[in-house]
């Protein structure tokens, strides 16, 4: 589809196009279908607002962990968009139907937004349009913004450049995966999260410490030591810690930014 022509880049950066709920949805498709906003506007976005990515493989828990994140930023009032992106298929009903239902407790809440985002058949035009969706919800006034995509390639990689925090979701029994993801998920990572240990404590345990060995072995080279927490996202375990590092880490990018 070529981009809606009731939208314009310029406009949107100027204001003449409000964005408000009804125009965000259409405004996102705008973007999705290769619409362009200008730089200035993209770097306003960045800087109104703190987005956290969440990823890792398919039902590792991260819309129970997206929900969980939201209740707890929506206890201080905070304005918070969720965009899950889906680069996996293009026939994404399954997956987006659980997003839905694991997020449902907030479709009433008018203080989130929540809108699924697919590839299109390009995950290049995904991952393009991340970034100007991060800024058309800021631009709306969503100052927090999660971003949730499944962590099995590439694309993933790249649209994890566009979130200040990247939260990657591991489960334990996932030993052997750390090893097979490592040259994927693995250099991405600010906070690691073991989740589900509600089911096995020290499966938990033992993901984490064979992550700590990794991280260990290959420190990353700026200087970011990479938090590993446990969780249960579905117990609700946790959540305020990870939401700790998340500001730890915030204080750590603004104090090496100068
Ligand atoms: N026991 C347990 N189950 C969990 C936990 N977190 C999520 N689950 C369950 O795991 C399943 C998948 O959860 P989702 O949150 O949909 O996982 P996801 O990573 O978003 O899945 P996709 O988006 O399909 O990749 C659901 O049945 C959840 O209820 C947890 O902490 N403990
Ligand atoms: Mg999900």
């Amino acid at each position: 589809m070529s981009p809606d022509p009731a939208f314009d880049g310029e406009a949107i950066a100027r204001g003449d196009i409000k964005l408000d709920i009804g125009t965000l949805a259409k405004a996102i498709s705008w973007v999705e279908d290769g619409g362009k906003l200008p730089d200035h506007f993209l770097e306003a976005g960045k800087a109104k607002s703190q987005t956290i990515g969440i990823t890792g493989s398919p039902g590792v828990g991260k819309s129970t962990l997206t929900s969980a994140v939201v209740k707890a930023i929506r206890k201080n009032e905070e304005l918070v968009a969720v965009l899950a992106v889906d680069p996996s298929s293009p026939i994404t009903g399954g997956a987006l139907l659980g997003d839905r239902i694991r997020m449902q407790e907030h479709y009433l809440d008018d203080g989130v937004y929540i809108r699924s985002m697919g590839s299109r058949g390009h995950l290049g035009g995904l991952a393009a349009a991340t970034p100007q969706a991060i800024a058309l919800v800021a631009g709306a006034g969503f100052t927090q913004i999660i971003v949730e995509t499944v962590g099995v390639g590439q694309s993933e990689v790249e649209i994890m450049k566009y979130v200040d925090t990247v939260i990657v979701l591991l489960a334990p029994g996932m030993g052997d995966g750390v090893q097979a993801a490592k040259a994927g998920i693995l250099e991405i990572g600010d906070i690691y999260v073991i989740n589900k240990s509600d089911r096995d404590l020290a499966g938990a345990e033992s993901v984490a410490s064979e992550l700590a060995r990794s991280i260990e072995l290959s420190p990353r080279t700026d200087g970011w030591k990479p938090e590993i927490l446990i969780a249960s996202a579905q117990e609700n375990i946790g959540v305020n810690e990870i939401l700790g590092a998340v500001e730890n880490h915030r204080k750590w990018r603004k104090s090496v930014a100068g």
